[in-house]
């Protein structure tokens, strides 16, 4: 991560808060094809696969499939549903900005997009994976209210408890890469998920990765890979299950989770509530953001 001084040799606008302008007037028709390119892609995957709220959150926010949106506009349509905004950033910032944007309903999106030929990989979040990934369930109500919480309680985390892995990895399952229940089947909602044409497959379909049902504290003591595909994927059963998570004594969890175990991504437990067992035929695959 680039400190602000680095920053601003190429965004002398940048602000304390890491924000910087958009400036959308200066994307070139090869960006806006990738977008474009992105954007249709998805369009053939994720129904069927993304939950009902994801594919209705892109609906209502009108985003645009065939060109980047320009953040200022698209924040007018996103606060008239949950008061959220999405403000432009160079790049991943340090956690206390991240979490003070989000407590504060400011969504920080990567300015820039991936090249032709990162159509598949990424390892930062480019506004792809940040506004095609995340804002459409920033349009529901509940989820808006989640992410809110999700802000404030990071910066106890980091302050108060030194606890900032563990609420690392409860995004992680969640927010990045979470699954919910649908049916007699799972569907996506995850962010990292939403954005990759290879993982919205996977993530649903493929045999090879567990499907537990979310717990806090299995998930919070749960290690991620953050360069490959998900070896379990946590489900959900609402999104009301997940807010009321917010609502424990994280100060009682925090404690029990200074000891005790730590898992491994691939691990099932004896106290799983097992949606699919995964068979592990892992093919491996580059992580799609
Ligand atoms: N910064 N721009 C940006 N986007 C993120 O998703 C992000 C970040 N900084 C930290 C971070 N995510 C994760 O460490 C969170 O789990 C805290
Ligand atoms: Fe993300």
């Amino acid at each position: 991560m680039q400190t602000l001084d680095q920053l601003r040799e190429s965004h002398p606008e940048i602000r304390a808060d890491y924000t910087i302008h958009q400036h959308w007037e200066r994307y070139g028709a090869a960006e806006h094809g990738v977008w474009k390119t992105l954007y249709e892609r998805q369009s053939k995957v994720l129904p069927g696969r993304a939950c009902d709220e994801f594919l209705t959150g892109l609906q209502k926010l009108h985003l645009e499939h065939d060109r980047i949106p320009d953040f200022e506009r698209l924040s007018e349509r996103l606060e008239k549903q949950t008061g959220w905004r999405v403000v432009a950033v160079p790049s991943l910032v340090p956690d206390e900005v991240f979490f003070d944007h989000l407590a504060n309903r400011r969504f920080p999106a990567g300015q820039f997009i991936r090249s032709p030929s990162q159509l598949d990989y990424l390892e930062e979040p480019d506004v792809f994976h940040d506004v095609f990934g995340h804002v459409p369930m920033l349009a529901h109500p509940v989820f808006a209210d989640y992410m809110e919480a999700y802000g404030k309680g990071g910066m106890r985390a980091l302050n108060e408890f030194h606890a900032l892995k563990n609420l690392a990895r409860l995004y992680w399952y969640t927010v990045e890469f979470g699954l919910i229940r649908a049916g007699d089947g799972v569907r996506l909602y995850g962010s990292g998920i939403a954005s990759s044409r290879t993982e919205s497959i996977y993530s649903v379909e493929s045999p090879s990765p567990n499907r537990i049902g979310f717990e806090l504290e299995r998930v919070m003591r749960t290690e991620y890979r953050i360069d490959d595909f998900q070896e379990s994927y946590f489900v959900i059963e609402s999104f009301d299950q997940l807010f009321a998570e917010t609502y424990k004594d994280f100060a009682a969890l925090y404690a029990k989770l200074a000891t005790g175990a730590t898992f491994k991504p691939g691990d099932l437990l004896p106290g799983d509530k097992i949606f699919t067992r995964g068979t592990h035929t892992y093919v491996g695959g580059s992580h799609a953001a």
